[in-house]
């Protein structure tokens, strides 16, 4: 899988690029992930990128120059199979959409910025506007992160145990059930007895009925899918 990351602030997603599971399934050959600089593309003499909206509103808004340069050259090389704008009126992102994002080869994502971008970009060069949550970032770089991170961790040999991508919350709408590790008594803070007992049966019982309880508590919108 590639991915291809278009921002006017590159070193935000530098060290996630470069760190943890990320990093590790890059090196493994499993994914590539370029981030290119906005600023790179523009024809302005002062590397500018945006500019006021007309109309009068407040804020600035990116330009479709030097974003159109930088897709249609990355369309040019290869093809894309979905070219998304992060934005928080966008689709709300969920486990399914990282599921589906994980399937495909190529994938650029424009991670907007200021007040948005020019409405034509979106009309004719984004395929799909997801958000990440109902709040406001103050750009896209954050959002663009997180789609990334939730899709590589998907594609199989990026995370070690196979299983552990399937038993993620949400992956089959429940959360998790709680889990621990050594020691068995922490000043006084017990592992539950069941964890200890090496009744496999009844362990994947008690698991199923945590996942439960929990769902049912904290996330009932959940249990209604
Ligand atoms: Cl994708 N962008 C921005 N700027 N804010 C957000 C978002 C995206 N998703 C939630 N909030």
């Amino acid at each position: 899988m590639r991915i291809d990351i278009i921002s006017v602030l590159p070193e935000m997603l530098d060290s996630f690029i470069n760190l943890s599971i990320v990093a590790r399934a890059r090196k493994k050959g499993l994914v590539e992930i370029y981030v290119h600089n906005l600023r790179d593309y523009t024809e302005d003499k002062h590397r500018r990128v945006d500019d006021y909206p007309y109309g009068g509103f407040a804020g600035m808004v990116m330009q479709c120059q030097p974003i159109d340069a930088c897709i249609s050259k990355l369309c040019r090389e290869r093809h894309y199979d979905e070219i998304i704008f992060t934005t928080p009126d966008g689709e709300q992102f969920d486990q399914p959409m990282a599921n589906e994002l994980s399937l495909k080869e190529n994938i650029i994502i424009l991670c907007g910025h200021y007040k948005g971008v020019d409405y034509r970009i979106r009309e004719h060069l984004i395929t799909r506007e997801i958000s990440i949550g109902d709040y406001v970032l103050t750009g896209g770089e954050l959002a663009a992160a997180a789609i990334t991170d939730s899709v590589v961790r998907l594609l199989p040999g990026a995370i070690g145990d196979a299983e552990s991508a399937l038993s993620d919350s949400f992956q089959d709408h429940l959360l998790s059930a709680p889990v621990y590790t050594r020691p068995q008594d922490y000043k006084g803070w017990k592992v539950p007895d069941i964890l200890l007992s090496g009744n496999e049966a009844k362990i994947a019982e008690w698991e199923q009925q945590q996942s439960f309880e929990r769902t049912k508590r904290l996330r009932p919108d959940l249990l209604e899918k």
